[in-house]
């Protein structure tokens, strides 16, 4: 493992959070460690090193034998079965907000799949953010008593919310272009901001809309807490990969490709067989890799998309098993509904 030189770590993790820059400095675009042949080096141990959030309800969560699951991590596993046709050949590494970059930079994981959101700063100081798998927006918390419905509402307001965020950096944006105050108290982990919110020391949490939706559930009385319909801000969840490594970069980016591509196909995780015995169109063919040799230019085998579907499922089946309405989360498929049913999770053809 490379050890990234202490000035370099210091631009880098000022870009990331979106500080300015000391004087002159060059953009902050650290020397990547072993960017080159990631497959490779997967291969040859044998399994995926993927970083992911220590625990956000839906995308990355432990159960009490440390088996993960969540979005996220079902993205880290459709990589595993990509490549090894085993989606269980991942080791999971938690990630704080803050030491997640580091992480990635240094080459402690081969991907960052961890509700991360793909901003200029981040994708120009130390990575690549392939493909959206997840489009959000920035929300609030508040208590029902409040009887707040408007963000505006919360001038004045005392906001928790977690360092090393877009989180932070929107928030005082927001407030001052609309000439309104708030005072923000920050913690480094969403136990301890959640715990500050819930103790009455902020009257608001913000934080991904996402997050917010099973943070409400962490709560004593959920029902007493509501999350505004308002989001402040653009928040494209992207898995970030190292730059320098053109063939990686395919591999995450048409991972989550395959998952859109099979969806709109109507491939599922529950008739993949019987499309693969039946595979009466084209696309049909190229997606189980019946027809065509794309996996090979991908340096994977001709059924890696198959054998994403067979073991994790497309988007869809992803997005119902962690977050749909079977969930206690129920969040809506929204602006993550395919490009033809109103959303925008768009699969560039494989072809
Ligand atoms: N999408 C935002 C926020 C991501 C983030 O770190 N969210 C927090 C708040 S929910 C989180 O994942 N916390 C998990 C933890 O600290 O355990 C970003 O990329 O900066």
């Amino acid at each position: 493992m490379r050890v990234v030189r202490p000035k370099a770590a210091l631009l880098l993790a000022l870009a990331l959070l979106g500080a300015p820059l000391p004087a002159r400095a060059e953009p902050a675009k650290a020397e990547p460690a072993r960017a080159e042949g990631t497959l490779a080096q997967v291969k040859a141990r044998g399994h995926l090193v993927c970083g992911v959030s220590p625990g956000v309800a839906g995308f990355s969560v432990p159960d009490g034998q440390g088996r993960w699951t969540g979005l996220d991590v079902d993205f880290c596993r459709a990589l595993a079965a990509a490549i090894f046709d085993d989606p269980e050949a991942v080791r999971f590494i938690p990630q704080s907000s803050a030491a997640r970059f580091t992480a990635l930079q240094s080459g402690e994981i081969d991907v960052l799949a961890r509700n991360t959101t793909w901003t200029l700063s981040r994708d120009t100081a130390a990575m690549n953010f392939p493909a959206i798998t997840f489009y959000d927006g920035q929300g609030f918390l508040v208590r029902k008593s409040l009887d707040i419905t408007q963000v505006r509402q919360l001038d004045r307001a005392t906001i928790c919310l977690q360092q090393g965020t877009t989180t932070e950096l929107n928030l005082a944006d927001w407030f001052r272009t609309r000439g309104l105050t708030q005072s923000v108290v920050t913690f480094a982990n969403s136990e301890q901001t959640l715990g500050a919110y819930e103790s009455g020391r902020c009257d608001a949490y913000s934080t991904d809309q996402s997050s917010l939706y099973g943070e409400r559930l962490k709560t004593a009385h959920p029902d007493e807490h509501v999350i505004l319909s308002e989001a402040i801000s653009k928040e494209p969840f992207a898995p970030g990969v190292r730059q320098g490594d053109d063939q990686w970069r395919d591999i995450v980016a048409w991972t989550h490709y395959a998952m859109l591509d099979a969806e709109e196909a109507g491939i599922r995780q529950d008739n993949i067989a019987q499309m693969r015995r039946e595979a009466l169109s084209p696309d049909v063919k190229r997606i189980l890799g019946l027809e065509g040799a794309y996996g090979a230019r991908l340096g994977l085998t001709a059924d890696w998309a198959a054998r994403i579907v067979r073991h994790v499922g497309n988007y869809g089946d992803s997005f119902a098993r962690n977050l749909g309405d079977a969930t206690p989360l129920k969040i809506p498929r929204g602006l993550n509904a395919l490009w033809n049913q109103g959303g925008l999770q768009y699969g560039p053809p494989i072809r």
